[in-house]
């Protein structure tokens, strides 16, 4: 049977037509002529899917067999967004799939927009996860990506008078043809509880964590498909299930309703995505979210290792690898303990020298309030046996650090794993850090001010442990797939090759000032800004003149990115242009769109400030053909497919010292925009590579920002400067808020406050400068294009395929599955 499978798909599929006609048929029961596009995306995706099965199924094999070191990458978010034109794309199908579709009358661009992104993450960090999974299996990596499988992903974002509504996302209403149930790989989790200690029959003492409350964790398996190279690596998403769905006993005596509580009770725990980015998610359904995903993942990994070697985990250490992504798996460390210790009868020290030589940590964030606190006493009750763990964990380290640095009782408060006090709290980023072999921030600066601030204890206990992994972006979704026509263009100028190894971008650099490749460069760029424009104005009704500079600020909405401070940009041209002084100024669409954590008062005032001066800007005659403002509602992975090609001026303006690293300016970059930034996060590396001529600098640097602090008077700056003055009259005056007055003190006061810890008022004389220079050289479409063609070409560094590289060099030490291409 075995090798009758082998070849199984290649001798039983058909041509892709007849698939999609054989799935709408049978899979789908589809009887009618009608064309409707969620059937034929539903049937075109069964069939791609087939044709991923046998790669999937090798890859599978090799993978179980090789005795290569497995990394298992840990995280809550993954934001996937699309899969059908990814798995197209990866797979080289796009030409078959198109003529395949043609027969029925369809386009394969209306196919795609049937299906729903997978919005399984808030932002950067589960996006980062998304491409870090696409590079792992582009360098046919053995990486394994654990996540949950939440039935809610990232809240619909509408916008009701200004203000953000979120609705449900219920991405898997229609069913998700990408995801395969393994009930054979289904685990029991424990929750509640306590801890009974004693001797077994060989006298041998034991610890058991009983009386729990269980329930099952179901795998769902996604493939994640590498480029044309026919590897296809896993994404496992668990769900929560009960252990019995029905109470027979209440369900005999009547209690019907009573009895299936259990069952919503269970699944409550894979239910919906925490909407949170950057703050804390202090829930106990958050806390059981996360041991949920760490104990079924490593008793996935510990069954599949005895299956292999038996209760012999001397080399466990050495041949697998968990990254955890934040601290929000941080769990794994004193759960791998238990697994090791309670489970498989390991010595402390035994399960210690495994635990601490195979995680790693990837810090994510400088902001205090996303930092990671559990209370003790929420611990205790649910996680029991975890805290004796934790708490021991953390007596050896402190023991340690008192040999270390005898009498530094001061030192041994500060690095506790416990942060004592009324409420005593569990750290999660120090326990990350006590059980790591490897810490990395994610940009240099980031990493860098780790090590200098947040961890500099640490820092200076283990200066090894501590490395640093720009992030990166794939350039298969976000250059390749968002921006065909570039693609073309570049499949022409400099070929294929970039598409795997984005340094050969470097190839445009002679053509920079070439007029014919300029001109053919800028027909690309206003393909996509009328393609863009088209989006806007069916999306909000709000006309973009695509011959306008195109100026996107498109990320989470948090003080500290500061999309107040663009705001305040817009109201200013819009004060100037009333005022008749448009000398030097180009007309300039302003797009801005993210979504407001739904408990984040500020970050929705700000919402409402935008589509405020939005509907103000773009009703005046006199200003509408000058400027325009639109809010961009529901922002998420497939909307910046289309934002990201059409941007020409990419905003990355957050307080220097706060963006750990960003993202979403690595992919404006590689599609041509040029960057208004601060030094803050990879901003500073996209300024070394691209060159400081090609990039638009304002603001404090990180180390300006804490000495500005020191005699911060925002008040002072307003009064002495007309600019300024005026801007904030116009909001303090009410012109934008004229039927609810006094509605935007909060943000008013903020600005004016010298406690502003944003220093958006402090920056902003510097950020209408350097918009004046990016204005000019935008005049000069010449310089423009040639600025825009030099960040293309100097993109290579930010493709995830390098980060990734870098991590299984210098961190997961992971070699390919195999060598060379097949
Ligand atoms: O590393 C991915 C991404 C960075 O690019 C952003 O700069 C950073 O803000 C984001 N961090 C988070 C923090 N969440 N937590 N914890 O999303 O990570």
């Amino acid at each position: 049977l075995a090798n009758s499978n082998n070849n199984l798909s290649s001798e039983l599929l058909a041509s892709l037509p007849e698939e999609i006609r054989r799935h709408l048929y049978f899979t789908l029961g589809h009887f009618s002529d009608k064309i409707d596009s969620h059937y034929y995306y539903q049937a075109l995706a069964n069939a791609i899917r087939d044709r991923v099965t046998t790669h999937w199924r090798t890859t599978r094999k090799r993978f179980a067999e090789s005795t290569n070191r497995k990394v298992h990458y840990f995280s809550l978010e993954f934001l996937l967004g699309r899969s059908l034109n990814n798995a197209i794309q990866n797979l080289g199908l796009d030409e078959e799939s198109r003529r395949a579709l043609h027969a029925y009358g369809l386009k394969l661009e209306d196919i795609e927009e049937a299906e729903p992104d997978a919005g399984l993450g808030n932002g950067g960090l589960g996006r980062l996860a998304a491409c870090f999974l696409d590079s792992c299996a582009n360098l046919e990596l053995p990486v394994v990506g654990y996540g949950i499988r939440y039935e809610f992903g990232m809240f619909h974002q509408t916008i009701k008078d200004g203000r953000q509504v979120e609705g449900p996302d219920h991405w898997l209403r229609d069913g998700n043809p990408w995801e395969i149930e393994r009930p054979e790989d289904t685990r029991t989790i424990k929750f509640y509880g306590h801890t009974r200690r004693g001797l077994d029959e060989n006298g041998k003492s034991f610890t058991k964590w009983v009386g729990t409350h269980d329930l099952l964790a179901v795998p769902y398996d996604m493939p994640i498909p590498g480029y044309k190279n026919e590897t296809v690596n896993t994404l496992r998403l668990w769900k929560a299930a009960a252990t019995d769905v029905f109470n027979l006993e209440e369900f005999n005596s009547g209690n019907y309703p009573d009895a299936v509580v259990q069952k919503n009770n269970a699944e409550q725990i894979s239910m919906v995505l925490y909407p949170n980015d950057a703050s804390e998610n202090g829930k106990e359904l958050r806390l059981k979210q996360q041991y949920f995903l760490v104990s079924s993942s490593l008793q996935d990994v510990l069954a599949k290792w005895v299956e292999q070697h038996g209760e012999d985990f001397t080399k466990f250490g050495e041949l697998n690898c968990f990254q955890l992504n934040d601290t929000h798996p941080a769990s794994a460390v004193p759960e791998l303990m238990r697994l090791l210790m309670d489970e498989h009868g390991l010595s402390w020290d035994e399960a210690w020298k495994i635990t601490s030589n195979c995680m790693a940590y990837t810090n994510h964030t400088l902001l205090p309030e996303a930092l990671e606190r559990w209370s003790v006493g929420l611990f205790s009750r649910l996680l029991p046996r975890l805290l004796e763990i934790i708490f021991e964990i953390n007596e050896r380290f402190l023991a340690d650090v008192a040999k270390q640095y005898p009498g530094d009782m001061e030192l041994r408060r500060r690095v506790s794993l416990v942060e004592e006090g009324d409420h005593p709290h569990i750290r999660m980023a120090y326990l990350s850090i006590v059980g790591s072999f490897s810490v990395n921030g994610v940009a240099a600066l980031h990493t860098e001010l780790l090590k200098s601030g947040l961890f500099s204890d640490f820092y200076a206990m283990w200066p090894k442990k501590f490395n640093n992994k720009t992030n990166g972006v794939t350039q298969r979704r976000w250059l390749s797939h968002c921006n065909p026509e570039l693609r073309d263009l570049l499949y022409e100028t400099i070929g294929t090759e970039w598409e795997s190894n984005l340094e050969q971008m470097s190839k445009l650099l002679p053509l920079a000032d070439d007029a014919a490749f300029q001109a053919k460069w800028a027909a690309v760029k206003l393909k996509n800004k009328k393609r863009l424009a088209d989006y806007v104005l069916s999306n909000t009704g709000v006309t973009f003149d695509p011959n306008a500079m195109f100026d996107v600020q498109v990320k989470r909405i948090h003080e500290y990115k500061r999309q107040l401070l663009n705001v305040l940009h817009v109201v200013h041209l819009y004060d100037r242009i009333r005022r008749g002084d448009t000398s030097g100024m180009v007309p300039r669409c302003v797009l801005i769109g993210g979504k407001a954590a739904p408990g984040y008062h500020v970050a929705k005032l700000i919402v409402k400030l935008i589509n405020n001066v939005a509907s103000v800007v773009n009703s005046d005659p006199k200003t509408k053909d000058m400027l325009k403002l639109v809010f961009f509602p529901n922002y998420r992975v497939s909307s910046m497919e289309i934002i990201c090609p059409g941007t020409e001026l990419s905003e990355q303006i957050s307080t220097a010292g706060k963006e750990a690293s960003g993202t979403g300016n690595m992919k404006f970059m590689m599609n041509g925009a040029l960057t208004i930034g601060t030094l803050d996060g990879a901003n500073i590396e996209i300024r070394e590579q691209a060159g400081e001529d090609n990039f638009f600098l304002f603001g404090m640097d990180a180390a300006g920002v804490v000495e500005a602090k020191k005699s911060y008077n925002p008040d002072a700056i307003i009064a002495g400067d007309d600019d300024i003055r005026r801007v904030m009259e116009l909001i303090e005056g009410g012109h934008f808020n004229e039927a609810e007055p006094g509605i935007f003190e909060l943000l008013t006061k903020g600005l004016r406050n010298p406690q502003d810890q944003w220093l958006t008022i402090g920056d902003f004389r510097s950020y209408i400068d350097a918009q004046v220079e990016a204005e000019a050289a935008y005049a000069d479409q010449k310089k423009w294009n040639r600025m825009s063609i030099i960040n293309s070409a100097t993109s290579g560094w930010f493709s995830s395929d390098r980060t990734i590289q870098q991590y299984a060099d210098e961190i997961w030490n992971a070699k390919p599955l195999r060598d060379g291409k097949a």
